[in-house]
């Protein structure tokens, strides 16, 4: 049987980042994607200039029509919008029996735009983190979800350790938001205690949109096809530098994407 991942995200109609991005990243590794939609955005690769989030009934009204057909190898949760739909994303996981969850917990945009607004943060730390396999904060996020700032390495192991406490298996911290060479920090919770894993790359010369939706997509795919975490993280860091130096390509006026 072929895998399957599903993508529960916004919508970028640019396609760099949200559902578009992800379900190109599933297919990528031969694994069949579907997606739900969470909220439109109005956005071309130079930024978002609106969110239209659906309404959660709807969003659980997608969620259920599909989980009552097709199982799933894998889940990657993206852009949440608000609370409310933050809490049926989570119920209707839990109801349908959840594995391998990727949960990108995107907050803002490059660009500023708040994409997951008021309490959204609180929900998803206390309804989603318990129940994912890995969560992957660039800096900006790890500093909101860990409460500290974050200027170096060490900051975002102790900011790693501290989501970690928050319940999932596994927290990727990426560094690309801090200057000079980029550092990834992903610590493991294993049943004798913890392992860190550190990745390291050199830094590009252009900023790429929806590197985040793609890199935790790239994960989701990994888990469907059957690879451990650690396994899963580190293709998915390896693949995303070969993408980032090969297919980066300019299809707007504004920043590139990958392709
Ligand atoms: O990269 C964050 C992100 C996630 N999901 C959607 C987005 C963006 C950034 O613009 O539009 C739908």
């Amino acid at each position: 049987m072929r895998a399957k991942a599903l993508s529960v995200a916004g919508f970028d109609p640019s396609g760099g980042a949200g559902i578009l991005a992800d379900v190109r990243t599933f297919n990528r590794y031969g694994v069949y994607g579907a997606a739900v939609i969470t909220a439109v955005t109005f956005q071309n690769t130079s930024g978002v200039e609106g969110v239209l989030p659906l309404s959660p009934e709807d969003v659980r009204h997608q969620m259920e029509t599909l989980l009552r057909d097709m199982d799933f190898h894998s889940f990657k949760v993206g852009m949440l919008a608000n609370a409310p739909i933050a809490l049926v994303v989570s119920e209707t996981l839990k109801e349908h029996g959840v594995k391998n969850l990727v949960l990108d917990p995107v907050i803002r945009s490059s660009s500023g735009a708040t994409l997951l607004e008021g309490e959204g943060v609180d929900v998803m730390v206390e309804t989603l983190f318990p129940i994912s396999t890995v969560i992957t904060p660039n800096v900006p996020e790890a500093e909101v979800l860990a409460s500290l700032e974050i200027k170096g390495e060490e900051d975002m192991l102790r900011a790693a350790r501290k989501v970690l406490d928050l319940g999932p298996k596994a927290v990727l911290v990426k560094g690309g938001h801090l200057k000079g060479d980029v550092y990834d920090v992903l610590v493991v919770r294993k049943p004798d205690g913890e392992r860190v894993y550190r990745f390291r790359a050199e830094r590009l010369k252009y900023d790429v949109h929806g590197t985040g939706c793609v890199l935790s997509s790239s994960i989701a795919a990994l888990l469907a096809l059957g690879y451990d975490v650690i396994t899963a993280v580190s293709m998915a860091i390896t693949d995303m530098r070969n993408a980032l130096k090969e297919r980066a390509v300019r299809v707007g006026k504004g920043r590139r994407v990958l392709f």
